[in-house]
């Protein structure tokens, strides 16, 4: 096992490159979720550290282009048609609200616009090449552009990298011995199989997972595993929290302990120490010092704006707040998206 010098508290000098890991084992990452808050924090902070300049916080705005109606029976989501919720079906948005939609996040500070839709996978046709629209239309704005789309083919992957698509978010979820538990309509396989297909297309990826779903530490350490292993590893990883939302078969499901959120980051920063880990759904029920927690150990990426996709995010006044407060800065847009947005 490779114990590299900056994960002792004091350890300092560290060659970035010198130990990305993927071949993380279980007991190890469990070992991670279960050590003492503070000296994971320790860890996860030293690692933080040596890989990232700057304290600085990815402001991702999420916009849902078309909502509801899903046929696939993922038991978090109030999107499926399976189940009774407060999101009705849409059709999806057209080119020009989406774009006004991203103008918007950008005057509030967003650099990365992403879109999501409810769909199991994407068909050819009228909707993909709107999508690839939206995507065109993103990038002209200056700002980075992610979709979740469901599964996608090869060929689709390169039509999007084609558009100008930054990243594309897949999530697994969660382990694979938990996610048959939570979603039996497509097979972890396929998504792994997606995941591939992006990261042939050049796109990079955005990939993470939900805790808070009644899944055990064991089962959060194999999302981990799995996650860590994919090479390279994902460019961004989202951990969200549950939202249990009423008419899902998770509504019940009990909030989960901020200090577990901390911990997921945290170890998710260790295991995977250039990505940028993005405190994701949930984030609204978190205190502002659990927030906190959250940023020293690791997480530099937040969904910013009132709306995930179906339902309420944090303020982003509440937002600029805590970040001014915490010494977080958002970074500075690319130089690519910069010469784009003077066009
Ligand atoms: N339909 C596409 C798919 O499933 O790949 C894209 C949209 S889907 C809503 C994107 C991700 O949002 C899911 O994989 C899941 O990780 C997350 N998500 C959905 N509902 C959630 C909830 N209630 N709480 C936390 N995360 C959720
Ligand atoms: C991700 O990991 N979380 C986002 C985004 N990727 C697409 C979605 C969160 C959805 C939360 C429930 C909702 O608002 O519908
Ligand atoms: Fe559909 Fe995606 Fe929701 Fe699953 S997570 S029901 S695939 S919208």
């Amino acid at each position: 096992m490779v114990t590299p010098r900056s994960l002792s508290s004091s350890g300092s000098s560290v060659s970035p490159s010198s130990f990305i890991r993927h071949d993380w084992q279980q007991e190890e990452v469990v070992a991670l979720l279960s050590s003492p808050l503070l000296a994971l924090l320790d860890k996860a902070r030293s690692v933080h550290r040596a890989h990232h300049v700057r304290d600085d916080v990815q402001l991702a705005n999420l916009l849902s282009i078309k909502s509801g109606g899903c046929p696939e029976d993922c038991a978090y989501c109030p999107q499926s048609a399976r189940y009774r919720t407060h999101v009705k079906a849409d059709k999806l948005m057209d080119v020009q609200a989406v774009k006004a939609a991203a103008k918007k996040a950008r005057q509030r500070g967003a650099t990365r616009f992403c879109m999501g839709s409810a769909w199991r996978s994407v068909k050819d046709g009228k909707d993909f090449d709107a999508v690839l629209a939206m995507v065109r239309a993103v990038r002209a704005l200056g700002m980075e552009a992610c979709v979740t789309l469901g599964m996608l083919t090869q060929k689709q992957a390169q039509r999007l990298a084609q558009a100008g698509l930054t990243a594309y978010n897949h999530n697994l979820d969660s382990g694979p011995s938990f996610y048959e538990r939570i979603i039996t309509t497509r097979r972890y396989e396929d998504r792994l199989r997606t995941l591939a297909h992006v990261r042939a297309s050049g796109v990079q990826l955005c990939c993470g997972g939900i805790i808070g779903m009644g899944e055990s530490l064991q089962d959060r350490a194999e999302l981990l595993v799995v996650l860590s292993s994919l090479q390279p590893h994902p460019e961004s990883v989202p951990i969200n929290a549950l939202v249990a939302v009423e008419g899902t078969p998770l509504e019940d499901q009990p909030p989960i302990d901020p200090f577990d959120m901390v911990r997921m980051c945290a170890a998710t920063r260790i295991v995977m120490p250039q990505t940028r880990v993005r405190l994701s759904a949930g984030r609204a029920a978190l205190s502002s010092e659990a927030q906190a927690l959250c940023f020293y150990a690791g997480a530099n990426s937040i969904f910013f704006g009132d709306k995930l996709l179906t339902t309420d995010n944090n303020d982003c006044d509440d937002d600029k707040a805590l970040m001014d407060n915490l010494g977080l800065q958002a970074p500075e847009p690319t130089e690519r998206t910069l010469q784009r947005a003077t066009n």
